[in-house]
Parts: structure tokens; sequence; C-alpha cells
């Protein structure tokens, strides 16, 4: 079949809608209609070619809702009609490391997603008899696309997919840090570097978990009025300090907070974040991803006077088994998508959302199709 996609040919150049050829879903493979997807830093980050994992000519997009069309041989637990968020990292019960029960991320088919391919090592989409790579197995700037059954996430048919796409990355990925990764303790102090989707998640997060003093922390102040509705308590510029912005949270808190966050993926803010902790116990947690050849450096003093350093990905969430009743957390009206959703357009105008997000104009754009 055709499907409607906005294909990165290569690094840094503006994306092109164009129809692409689709192979329908083979064995253990779902087909599934996109409606809604919106935008993350992380397919930025890919298209401006510091992802070691960054293969060309491919279809971003990794933050999507969709309804399943078709189902290949095999597929049990989808059925065409369900409404389904692709999971980045499935959940496959019988990997070992999902097994293990200490982790979201499931190998099974990591291999060959790095690759930008589907588990039999090819690809389903094309142009012109031209392989096109597939994006963190979802590729969710295509109207349709092709996913392995494990990862897909069945979500209740009462959530709108005019929002439901923020559910797919940006919301799961900030509480679940808080949640799952630093399990946040009703009165702790927290900080959040960096506040974009990612960043704000974390925030609603902090509150639902009973944070007393979340410090909000960017350097355009554009985001703080929506960071302190959602619930921040303290909003700091580091351009406005002197200082290194780490004393300036140590000095603030009296001594560090109890859980930092970074939300950015700059290696030098994810060690002011280590180093905002609380000397003893203050544990750190990396979410922003860093470019090619970036490494993170501290003092090992800093660790050894029990400061903690982890990171995260998806929030640790597992798609299949947890996702859905975050989405039905969200139904029960726990917490709101809304205040992520700054931006609606449509597919053809994607590299405007790629614009906005990159000025800091926009939390989440979502693309209808
Ligand atoms: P975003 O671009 O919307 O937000 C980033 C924020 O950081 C912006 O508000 C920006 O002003 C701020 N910022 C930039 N430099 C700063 C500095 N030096 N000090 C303070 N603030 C600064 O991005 P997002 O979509 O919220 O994603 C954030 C990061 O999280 C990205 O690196 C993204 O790739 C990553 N991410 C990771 C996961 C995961 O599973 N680990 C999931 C989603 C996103
Ligand atoms: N490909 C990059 C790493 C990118 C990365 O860390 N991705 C996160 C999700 S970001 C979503 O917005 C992730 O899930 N990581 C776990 C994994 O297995 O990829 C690189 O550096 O190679
Ligand atoms: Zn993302």
């Amino acid at each position: 079949m055709k499907t409607r996609a906005a294909i990165a040919w290569e690094p840094n150049m503006p994306l092109e809608i164009d129809l692409v050829d689709l192979e329908g879903p083979k064995e253990g493979e779902v087909l599934v209609r996109i409606v809604t997807t919106s935008l993350c830093h992380t397919d930025m980050f890919t298209l401006s070619g510091h992802d070691p994992e960054g293969r060309f000519p491919c279809i971003l997009g990794h933050e999507g809702v969709g309804i399943v069309e078709d189902v290949g041989k095999s597929v049990t637990s989808v059925v065409p009609g369900d409404h389904v968020i692709p999971l980045y990292i499935p959940e496959d019960p019988n990997c070992p490391m999902i097994r293990s029960g200490k982790t979201n991320l499931c190998s099974t088919i990591r291999e060959t997603q790095a690759l930008g391919l589907m588990p039999d090592g090819t690809s389903r989409f094309s142009y012109k008899g031209r392989q096109i790579f597939h994006y963190m197995g979802t590729s969710t700037f295509s109207e349709y696309t092709v996913l392995p059954e494990i990862a897909v996430a069945k979500i209740t048919k009462d959530a709108p997919l005019a929002k439901a796409s923020v559910m797919g990355c940006a919301v799961p990925t900030g509480m679940g840090a808080v949640r799952n990764a630093a399990k946040v303790e009703p009165g702790s102090t927290v900080a959040v570097f960096g506040l974009g989707a990612i960043g704000m998640a974390v925030i609603q997060g902090a509150v639902m978990a009973g944070a007393s003093r979340i410090i909000g922390v960017d350097t355009n102040p554009a985001k703080f009025l929506l960071a302190k509705n959602l619930g921040a308590t303290d909003l700091v510029n580091p351009t406005d300090h002197t200082d290194p912005i780490q004393k300036v949270i140590v000095e603030m808190t009296g001594g560090g907070v109890d859980y930092s966050f970074e939300a950015i993926g700059r290696v030098d803010v994810m060690r002011a974040a280590l180093e905002s902790c609380h000397k003893g116990w203050g544990e750190c947690t990396v979410i922003g991803v860093a470019g090619a050849g970036e490494e993170i450096s501290t003092r090992p003093f800093q660790l050894i006077t029990g400061r903690v350093w982890r990171g995260t990905a998806f929030g640790g969430v597992k798609g299949r088994s947890q996702l859905p009743g975050m989405v039905d957390e969200w139904l029960a009206g726990k917490f709101s998508v809304d205040p992520y959703i700054t931006h609606n357009m449509t597919h053809n105008q994607i590299n405007k959302a790629f614009d906005l997000l990159h000025r800091g104009e926009a939390i989440r754009s979502v693309m209808h199709y």
C-alpha cells in the first residue's frame, strides 16, 4: 500500500512529505493507522545527526497513537479497530530482561530496531524501490506504520486520540522517572533541569508523589509560567546567576535536594544535577539523551559522599502492562495532558513543529493526519 509520510532523507534537512510504499504486516506484526503524533526532542536529536544509531533515509516519530488496521499471522493480543500506542521499548513477556522483573528494557528486538529494521531484518518502507529505515521501531511520522505485536500497547477507546499521542513518550517518561526510577517520597525536595515536556511531566509526577518543594531550572524563562502552574515552587534561570547552578541550588535548599532530574541532554547539566543533590542521600536521575561521543564526569568524591547517579528510559514504564493504566489515570482525572499540547497542526506542517521546538516555543506540537 501507499502511505503519506514525512521522510528524513539526511541529517539536518527539512523532512519531505511524500507517498511511500509500505508492505503489510508479516507474522507477529500489526499495521497501525496513526491518528496523531507529536514531536519529541529525541526526533530532533536524531535529525541533527548526533544520534549514533540514526540511519538515513528514515521515517522518524515515536510519540503517537493510532488504530490497528490489520494484523499478521499469529497475532493474538490485538484486533483491527483496537486503539494502540506504539512502543519504542516493547514488552515481550518472554524476554529475560522483562522476566527479571528489574527493568523495562526489553531486548527481544533491540538489535534490529537500532538498525532501523523490523525483527526479520528488513524494512517495510520503501520509496521508488529504495529502502527507507524505520526509526525507534515506531516511525509515527507515517500515516500507516507496521510494528511488532510486542511494540503496541492497547489502550481504552475512551482516550481521545487527538491528545493521547503525548502518552507515547513525554508523560510516561517524566512521570515514570519520578515513580519508578527515583521513587520520590512525600515531603521530598526535587530539582528539575530542563522544562520541556519531559521536565514538565517530572514536575507533575513530583506533585503527585507529594514532593514539598520542586525547583524548576531552565535558561528559557518562557517555560516558567507553565512549570509554576503545574506545581513548581521555585524557578531558577542559571543565566541570572554568576555562581554555578549547583551552588545556587545547594544554597537555596540548605545542602541540596533529595532528588534531581536532568531533562535536557547536556552532560554539563547532568553533572550540575548530580552536584545539586544532598550529601549522603541525594539521587540524580538522567533522562536527557546526549550526543555521540559525549561523556559525563564528576569528582568520585560526589558519589563516595552518598550521592547517586542513575538514568532511565521511558521512565522505567513497561509499555504493555503499565502504560494502559497510566492512560486510565489520565482519564480518571489524576492528571491532565492538556498543558503539554501547546500547538496543534496538520501532519503536512511537521517542519513547523521542528522549528517551534528548536526555538523553545513549543512544549508539544501534536500533528493530526
Ligand atoms: P525540550 O527541547 O522540549 O526541552 C528541553 C529544555 O531544556 C528546554 O526548555 C530548554 O530551554 C532547556 N535547556 C536547554 N539548555 C539548558 C541549560 N543549559 N540549562 C537549563 N535548561 C536548558 O525537550 P524534551 O522533549 O522535553 O526532551 C528533553 C530531553 O529528554 C531530550 O534530551 C530528549 O532526547 C530526552 N528524552 C529522553 C527520554 C528517555 O526515555 N530517557 C524520553 C524522552 C526524551
Ligand atoms: N540512540 C541513542 C540513544 C537514544 C535513547 O537513549 N533513547 C531512549 C528513548 S528517548 C525517547 O525520546 C531509550 O529508550 N533508550 C533505551 C534504548 O534501548 O534505546 C544512542 O545514544 O545510541
Ligand atoms: Zn521521546
